[in-house]
C-alpha cells in the first residue's frame, strides 16, 4: 500500500517529498487547500490535532511532526542507510541534529525574527547566535552532518535551513550556503522540487 502525505507544495510538506523520495517507497500525495483553511476542517482535525500539516500515513499508523515524520521513515524504510541502527555510534548525533532542528533552530530563527524578549539561558534553545555557529561547525568541512554520511538528520536540518534561508530568518553563513548547495544537487531533492513546482502551477497556487 502506498504511503500517503497529506499535502501542500508551498508548506513544510514540500520536504517530507523530499523525504519520500529518498526512501523510494511509492507513495501518494493528498492535497490539503491550507490558503482556504481545509486544515481546520472535521477530516483533517481527525488526522492531527494541531490543524496543521504534514501528516504522514502508512497504513494503520499516522505521524505527524515533519521531523517525526523523517525519522519514521527512515527507521521504518531506510535503516542502515538513512538511519543509523539503534547499535550504532552514529545513532547518538543522528538523533541529535533530528531534534536539533525543531526544537532549536527553528525556535531560534523565530524568536530573532520576532523579537521575542527572552533569555537564553532559560529558553531551551538558547542564543540564536550560538544556534548558528553549532550549525556552521556542524556543517564543516563536512559534507554531511555525521561526515561522508548522508542521512535524514541532513534531510531534517536540511529543510529547515533551506526554510529559514527563504524567509531571510537565518543568516547565510559560508559554511550554511555551501551546505544547502550540496544538500540541491541530490537526485532526491531535484525530484521532490519538481513534484512541488509541477504542482504548484497546476494548481494556479502562488498567484496573487
Ligand atoms: N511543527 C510542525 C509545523 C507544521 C506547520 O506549521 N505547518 C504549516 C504549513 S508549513 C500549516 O499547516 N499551517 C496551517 C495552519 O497552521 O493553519 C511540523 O514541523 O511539521
Amino acid at each position: 500500500m502506498a504511503l500517503v502525505l497529506y499535502h501542500h507544495p508551498m508548506s513544510r510538506a514540500a520536504s517530507v517529498v523530499w523525504m519520500l523520495e529518498e526512501i523510494g517507497q511509492p507513495y501518494e500525495l493528498r492535497f490539503v487547500d491550507i490558503a482556504s483553511g481545509e486544515q481546520r476542517g472535521d477530516d483533517h482535525r481527525a488526522r492531527n490535532g494541531m490543524m496543521k500539516i504534514p501528516v504522514l500515513e502508512d497504513g494503520d499508523v499516522r505521524v505527524s511532526e515533519t521531523a517525526a515524520i523523517g525519522v519514521y521513515l527512515a527507521d521504518r524504510y531506510a535503516s542502515g542507510r538513512l538511519a543509523p541502527a539503534l547499535d550504532d555510534p552514529d545513532r547518538g548525533p543522528f538523533l541529535r541534529w533530528c531534534f536539533f532542528a525543531p526544537s532549536v533552530v527553528e525556535m531560534a530563527c523565530m524568536a530573532k525574527s520576532s523579537k521575542w524578549p527572552y533569555s537564553p539561558g532559560s529558553a531551551g534553545f538558547g542564543a540564536y547566535e550560538d544556534v548558528v555557529a553549532t550549525l556552521d561547525e556542524a556543517v564543516t568541512p563536512g559534507p554531511w552532518l555525521l561526515g561522508d554520511r548522508y542521512s535524514m538528520a541532513d534531510i531534517i536540518v536540511g529543510a529547515t535551513v533551506r526554510f529559514m534561508h527563504r524567509f531571510n530568518m537565518l543568516d547565510r553563513t559560508d559554511p550554511l550556503v555551501a551546505y544547502a548547495e550540496r544538500l540541491e544537487a541530490r537526485p532526491a531533492l531535484v525530484a521532490a522540487n519538481k513534484k512541488n513546482a509541477d504542482i504548484i502551477q497546476e494548481r494556479g497556487l502562488g498567484r496573487s
